[in-house]
Parts: structure tokens; C-alpha cells; sequence
């Protein structure tokens, strides 16, 4: 992969950067070079931004809605088809096990466009006859209408999973887009123009610029007077950044933002499965996974026998080559990013954490020496005022605390400035309806986690995020409802 080189994607053309700005991105997992970058700026915003309004005047605005529907089907085949290309692409960048992005990320890119297309043909609309003063028969009826040109910034934890979540509700609802991929994952989102050029879809439909995010392209694209809406997934700070630059114009936001979910296991739980569930949750993606859980409570019974099981089930986490099948744990996206976990795994020690394993950097062979490795991490022992229990550390570590009555569990689970996800394990079928209510987040998970319907509202409670999207909610998201009143 190493001399690719990732260009931004306007009407239709892979261009470089007026002022031919590149950037490198390299390997988490050996830091060697992935590629250059194009780095976009106010110029490349622009263009994309034309061509996105000039594609809404143009073909993309003609097409009925079944043609629509059919082409994003399109889109969802030949994903599929390139399968192996995206999966290459996605874990060039990110590092991530192929076991795992061939089972999560790539099947997930090609879901959320067929989703879409079928969730747009299913939505009703209303219809109400009333009468006009003078005795008449009058209709109202609601259109649902494209919002325009649609901001999509991305992260770079799930890239394509999570742009193609915004991308094809934007799209199947008739609107065109302009994405702004994460710095660190250019690839796939560059991939998707392709696709779309195979398939057929308009010019200026969907638009792809490259860069950075403040005072850079994603600053730029927020605040593009053309842009109608942002729909923006990452940190809880940036949101507030894009929110100001949406205030100019009254531009509507989606935000998907940051978690410190809680995972509570009571001592009824089936204890295998909440094991299972729980390393999934603390340590999939190398903990990069916003509704992951860094803050678990385990009833005082079970409490040293679910810490110990967790231990070996993290220790049998084996670092090492994403090609490797053996491989149970990537490296972080980053040096820079493991250098902040790192801080957290310092300061937990400070603060008098028990590190029951992990805490420090694996010793990788060869070249991979070179990546960003970090070992999964738990402790114990903290307080709930400890900056590791209460703020988002975004990789593989937890911290175990014990709890003794259903009362004090759903106090701590809400003790957070955050709402986004909780995972909960018991066999009490009433208490897990008290914990659905009770839980102050967008999604409760009892018995499971990260199991997805995306039919389903999805987003975030408190300062993890703005608004729903899934299903029906993505559509309330992409469309004007516009009523039209006919007296006959
Ligand atoms: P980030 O906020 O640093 O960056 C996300 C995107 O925003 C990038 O494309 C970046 O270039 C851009 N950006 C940064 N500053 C900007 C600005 N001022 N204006 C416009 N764009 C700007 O997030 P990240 O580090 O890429 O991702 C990790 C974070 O994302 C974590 O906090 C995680 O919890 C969150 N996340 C949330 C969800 C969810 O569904 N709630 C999903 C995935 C990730
Ligand atoms: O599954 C999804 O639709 C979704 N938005 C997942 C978010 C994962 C965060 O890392």
C-alpha cells in the first residue's frame, strides 16, 4: 500500500489540492507510510460544496425516488463485490484485525445503504381532509423534501461503518453530501467515490474533501453558508467547536459524540456470557469503540471471580499482525493517540489503581515495534472522582469497581456527564426493565452490547450527543416535512 495517494473527490474527479498540500498517513501498526493525503482547505470546501448544490438542481434531483432506491442498492452490491479492496483500504489505516473489520466494518458499509434505500420506500406520510370556510373539502398532506447539502465529519474508529451511517440516509432522503473522512483514515471514504463513478451515480452527489478539522476543512465545511446540515460523529469538544460554526445560518445538527459508558453485571447474570460481553465491550477495536464500557460495577459477590476471569480474557488477548488469524488486538490509531491513553494509564497508578493487568506497551517483534501497541489495561481501586473513572479514555482498559445493592448500581452508572450506551448482565427479567428506564442513556444493552437493529434510534443522552438517527429517526434527520394544503 505504501505510495498511495489519497486525493479528495469533487464532481465526480479525484483532485489533488489547489495549492497541492499533502499529508502523511502512516501505519498504526509498523509506522511505515500508508500514503499522502490531499489537504483540503477553503477552496476545495468550495468546489465540493458547488458541485453538491449544482447535483441537487441537476440529474440526482430528477431521478424518482425508486431510482434513487435501486441506485443505492447498487452502491450496497459493489461494495460487497470490492469487498477485499475495502477491507485492504480500512485496515491499511486503521490497523485493525482483518477478522474483525471483515465481520464488523466492511459488511456494515454495504448494510447502511440498503437499509436506507428500503427505509425511505417504507416511511408513510400523513394525509388529513378538513373544510374551508366556506364549506368545501380541503386536503393536507406532507412531502418529506431533501434538506440540501449535507456536512459529513467523521472520526476515524469505524470509518466506513460510521460515514456510510450519515452518507446513505442523507443520500437515500434525495439529499447530495460532502464528507470530511478523519486525517487518519482517508482510505475508504476515498474508495466509496469509485463506487459510486461504477455505479453511475450523479456528479456532485458525493463529495469527498480530505484534511484536518480546525481551521481546516472540517472547519470550513461547517461553516459553508451552501452546507443546509452537519451531521458530525467524534469528541464531545469538537461538537461544541462545530456547533458555534453551525450557529451562523441556523444550520441543523446530528451529533453522535463521546461516552463513559457504564457495564453492570449483578451476581444473577449468566457468568460466562457477561464475561464474554464485557471484553467485547472493554477491548474490541483496542477499546476505540464510543459505546464501549471504561467504567464496570460488578455486584460484591461475584466481584473477585469477574475480575479474575476478565484478567485472563484480556491477557488472551494476543497483540500482533492484522493478517495474523491469531491476532486478537490491534494497536491504537496513533502514536499521538496511545500517548494520551498512556497518560491515563500513568495517572491511574498515581492515583493508587490496583493494575490488575496490563498498564504499559507490549514488546512487538521486528518492525512492528514501530506501531502504536498499548496493553489492554484494568484496575481497581479507584475512586469515582478519579479522572480515569470519569473521563473518555478511548482505549483497551476499564476500571472494576464493586457494588451491593440494584439502587447504588444505577447511581454510579449515572453519575456522568455523559449518556450514551450502558451494557447490563442479570437474569432478573423486571430489573432489567427497571435499568431500561432507569439509565440515563440513549441505548441500554441487558444481556448484550453493541447489537444493532438499524431500525433503531440511535444516539446520545446528556453531553453524548444531539438527536436520533436510525430508521425512521435518520429520515426525520435528512428531510424537510413540508405540508401542502389543496382546497378543492
Ligand atoms: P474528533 O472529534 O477529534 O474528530 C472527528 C472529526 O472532526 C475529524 O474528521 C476531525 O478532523 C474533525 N474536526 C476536528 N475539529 C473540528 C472542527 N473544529 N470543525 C470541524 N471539524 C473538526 O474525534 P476522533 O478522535 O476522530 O474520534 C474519537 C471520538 O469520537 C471519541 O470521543 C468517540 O467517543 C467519538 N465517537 C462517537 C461515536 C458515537 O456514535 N457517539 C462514534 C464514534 C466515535
Ligand atoms: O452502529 C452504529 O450505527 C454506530 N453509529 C456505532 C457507533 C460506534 C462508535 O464507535
Amino acid at each position: 500500500m505504501t505510495g498511495a495517494t489519497f486525493q479528495h473527490f469533487i464532481d465526480n474527479r479525484f483532485v489533488s489540492s489547489e495549492s497541492d498540500q499533502q499529508f502523511e498517513k502512516r501505519s498504526p501498526v509498523d509506522g511505515s507510510l500508508v500514503g499522502m493525503v490531499a489537504a483540503g482547505g477553503q477552496s476545495e470546501v468550495d468546489q465540493a460544496v458547488s458541485a453538491a448544490a449544482a447535483a441537487l438542481r441537476g440529474p440526482w434531483g430528477k431521478l424518482t425516488l425508486a431510482q434513487r432506491c435501486d441506485m443505492l442498492h447498487a452502491v450496497a452490491s459493489e461494495i460487497e463485490r470490492r469487498f477485499d479492496d475495502f477491507l485492504d483500504a480500512e485496515v491499511h489505516d486503521t490497523g485493525k484485525p482483518r477478522s474483525l473489520a471483515s465481520h464488523l466494518d466492511i459488511p456494515r458499509g454495504a448494510a447502511n445503504f440498503r437499509v436506507f434505500a428500503d427505509a425511505v420506500r417504507n416511511v408513510p406520510t400523513e394525509f388529513f381532509e378538513m373544510t374551508t370556510p366556506d364549506g368545501r373539502k380541503a386536503y393536507n398532506y406532507s412531502l418529506r423534501v431533501p434538506k440540501g447539502v449535507i456536512g459529513v465529519i467523521c472520526p476515524w474508529n469505524l470509518p466506513l461503518l460510521l460515514m456510510t451511517w450519515k452518507v446513505a440516509p442523507a443520500l437515500a432522503c434525495g439529499n447530495t453530501v460532502v464528507v470530511k473522512p478523519s486525517e487518519e483514515t482517508p482510505a475508504t471514504a476515498t474508495l466509496l467515490g469509485e463506487v459510486m463513478q461504477t455505479v453511475g451515480v450523479p456528479s456532485g452527489v458525493y463529495n469527498v474533501v480530505h484534511g484536518f478539522g480546525a481551521g481546516a476543512a472540517g472547519e470550513h465545511l461547517a461553516r459553508h453558508p451552501g452546507v443546509a446540515a452537519i451531521t458530525f460523529t467524534g469528541e464531545t469538544a469538537t461538537g461544541g467547536a462545530i456547533m458555534k460554526s453551525a450557529a451562523d445560518g441556523i444550520r441543523a445538527v446530528s451529533f453522535e459524540l463521546g461516552g463513559k459508558n457504564p457495564g453492570i453485571v449483578f451476581a444473577d447474570c449468566d457468568f460466562d456470557a457477561a464475561v464474554a460481553g464485557i471484553t467485547r465491550a472493554a477491548f474490541l477495536n483496542a477499546g476505540q469503540v464510543c459505546l464501549g464500557t471504561e467504567r464496570i460495577y460488578v455486584e460484591r459477590p461475584l466481584f473477585d471471580r469477574f475480575v479474575a476471569a476478565l484478567k485472563a480474557a484480556a491477557e488472551a488477548l494476543k497483540p500482533g499482525h492484522p493478517s495474523d488469524k491469531s491476532t486478537g488486538i490491534g494497536p491504537l490509531i496513533s502514536l499521538q493517540h496511545r500517548e494520551k491513553v498512556l497518560r491515563y494509564y500513568r495517572h491511574a497508578v498515581a492515583e493508587g489503581a490496583t493494575v490488575v493487568c496490563g498498564g504499559g506497551i507490549p514488546q512487538m517483534p521486528g518492525s512492528l515495534a514501530g506501531g502504536a501497541w498499548i496493553q489492554p489495561t484494568i484496575w481497581t481501586g479507584l475512586e469515582e472522582t478519579s479522572r480515569v473513572v470519569r473521563e473518555e479514555i478511548f482505549g483497551p482498559c476499564c476500571h472494576i469497581a464493586p457494588f451491593d445493592t440494584e439502587e447504588e448500581a444505577l447511581r454510579l452508572a449515572n453519575d456522568t456527564a455523559y449518556g450514551l450506551a450502558a451494557t447490563v448482565w442479570t437474569r432478573d427479567v423486571s430489573r432489567s426493565f427497571r435499568f431500561g428506564a432507569g439509565i440515563q442513556a440513549g441505548v441500554v444493552w441487558i444481556n448484550s452490547w453493541f447489537l444493532r437493529d438499524l431500525r433503531t434510534a440511535f444516539g446520545g443522552a446528556k453531553q453524548s450527543g444531539i438527536g436520533r438517527e436510525g430508521g425512521v429517526h435518520s429520515l426525520e434527520f435528512y428531510t424537510e416535512l413540508r405540508n401542502v394544503c389543496v382546497a378543492t
